[in-house]
């Protein structure tokens, strides 16, 4: 997998030391929910809405190429979108009857696949609320489904345990007065006031009405107007958190009155947690500025919406994610895979098949996954280094041909390996200290043996127990430990 395009984001911007008025709202948190948010590990996104009825095509001409994703397929232009497409579009409600979607079903897989979290798309571009909402007539009760999709979802991954946070798309492509570049006249003001409105109508609705939602994810944030909106959405931020003490709200949902958006001006982060990585991982611990963040990431190259024909598109397995998943939780954040269900509200099959390997491999390594974070040890080209307090994991992504895990620590350190074991079996693994003789070079290396005869289908992991220096694998009775 190559990574050099996508690990890397636009520099961030040296703080300015502008008077800010419209900033950060919010230190860093550590009560519960942030507690939570941090042991999440894996998430699950759920895009679903008018969009997966097309799968990216209609009458079987494909939109790819011509829109910029399947769920953003009313975008559609240029000589292969069909006639009136976006009044084609608009009316998909009266379509929408996802006969095969069963709530209980997705949450299960979820909880099978060692999510502990979903993101679900209450509202997308397209403004299609999959929720009865008051304040706008483009909803579910305006379809032949009629549900509140909205309420199944969190009611049916509340009680499997799966905390649930709502996606809203601001940018909405359905409302009159929404505008993306900022209004000059009397009537665009008086418009986009009104869109302000709703917009603050809905996410009020939306929390009133599902109060087991522990977050709000947002998107469509970029546009002029809305940037241009700083007071308004500072305003709305603080009432959003006044409304529900402890709710997590992402860094994506607005900016300062200088335009600077995920981080004020002096580059406080706007928000609970860093809500920029997209498709793209930081590359390293460091950039992140001991923020908290997430990564969530498509199964194909960009279709978040559900796309019938992928013929072409690499999907990422199992593998992938998994190595996806343990380089996030080596920087301390989690990953959050996308599922797009079809127009019937089924998962595809490759989906049905990565919950199930995913779920497997999360299972059986868990320890190495929730409770543990970042550690400040050296970057290692055999995979991923997690742990706790007297834990370190090494996820093994790419096996060493000479059989040895090696891990460097600094010299003055005060802990050091004092066993190995395979942590999905339990295997005891011979561990020594070793001086392999680099001049000038005081790090002291772990090595552990990796049995010639061990064959593993996927990553696997190997356990350190950390203990006090001096008493470290030198002593072969503390080596033996699980011998
Ligand atoms: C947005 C949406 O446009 C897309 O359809 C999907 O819902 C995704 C999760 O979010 O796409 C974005 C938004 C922001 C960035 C990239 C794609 N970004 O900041 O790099």
């Amino acid at each position: 997998m190559t990574t050099s395009l996508w690990t890397t984001r636009q520099p961030m911007k040296e703080p300015a030391s502008l008077p800010v008025r419209y900033g950060s709202l919010v230190a860093r948190r550590d009560d519960e929910p942030m507690q939570r948010f941090r042991r999440y590990g894996l998430g699950q996104f759920i895009h679903f809405g008018l969009y997966s009825l097309l799968g990216g095509e209609y009458e079987g001409v494909s939109a790819t190429g011509a829109a910029p994703a399947p769920e953003w397929i009313r975008a559609w232009r240029g000589p292969t979108a069909p006639e009136s497409w976006t009044e084609i579009y608009d009316r998909l409600n009266e379509s929408f009857d996802p006969a095969e979607l069963d709530a209980r079903a997705w949450a299960r897989q979820a909880k099978q696949m060692g999510a502990r979290y979903v993101i679900f798309t209450t509202k997308h571009h397209d403004g299609f609320a999959l929720w009865p909402s008051e304040h706008s007539g483009y909803t579910v009760a305006n379809s032949p489904f009629r549900r509140d999709l909205v309420g199944e979802v969190v009611d049916a991954y509340t009680a499997e345990g799966i905390d649930v946070f709502l996606y809203f798309s601001v940018l909405d492509w359905n409302h009159p007065g929404y505008t993306s570049a900022v209004p000059t006249d009397a009537a665009g003001r008086a418009g986009w006031e009104q869109f302000l409105e709703y917009t603050r109508a809905q996410l009020l609705e939306l929390l009133e009405r599902y109060p087991a939602t522990k977050g709000l994810w947002f998107d469509g944030t970029w546009d002029p107007s809305w940037v241009a909106s700083h007071e308004f959405t500072h305003r709305l931020e603080q009432e959003l958190r006044e409304k529900r003490p402890g709710l997590i709200i992402g860094s994506r949902f607005r900016n300062d009155e200088h335009g600077s958006r995920h981080f004020d001006s002096n580059g406080a982060l706007l928000g609970d947690y860093e809500q920029g990585w997209e498709r793209k991982l930081p590359a390293s611990h460091e950039m992140l500025g001991g923020n908290d963040w997430d990564g969530v990431m498509t199964i194909g190259p960009n279709a978040w919406g559900w796309l019938r024909d992928t013929s072409g598109q690499y999907q990422k397995t199992a593998d992938d994610l998994i190595d996806l998943l343990m380089r996030c939780r080596s920087m301390g954040g989690n990953l959050v895979v996308n599922f797009g269900p079809d127009g019937s509200g089924r998962m595809t099959a490759h989906e049905d098949e990565i919950a199930e390997q995913l779920g497997a491999w999360v299972t059986a390594n868990a320890d190495a996954i929730y409770d543990a974070g970042h550690v400040d040890l050296d970057r290692t080209g055999m995979g991923w280094l997690t742990g706790g307090d007297d834990r370190l994991f090494l996820t093994v992504v790419n096996r060493p041909v000479n059989g040895i895990a090696r891990l460097r620590f600094p010299a003055d350190g005060d802990r050091l390996p004092v066993a190995a074991r395979m942590l999905e079996t339990g295997r005891a693994l011979e561990t020594r200290i070793t001086d392999i003789g680099y001049d000038l070079d005081a790090a002291v290396y772990c090595d552990v043996v990796i049995p010639a005869d061990f064959s593993a289908p996927r990553a696997f992991v190997i356990e350190l127990i950390l203990g006090e220096t001096g008493a470290g694998p030198a002593k072969a009775e503390r080596i033996d430990a699980w011998q």
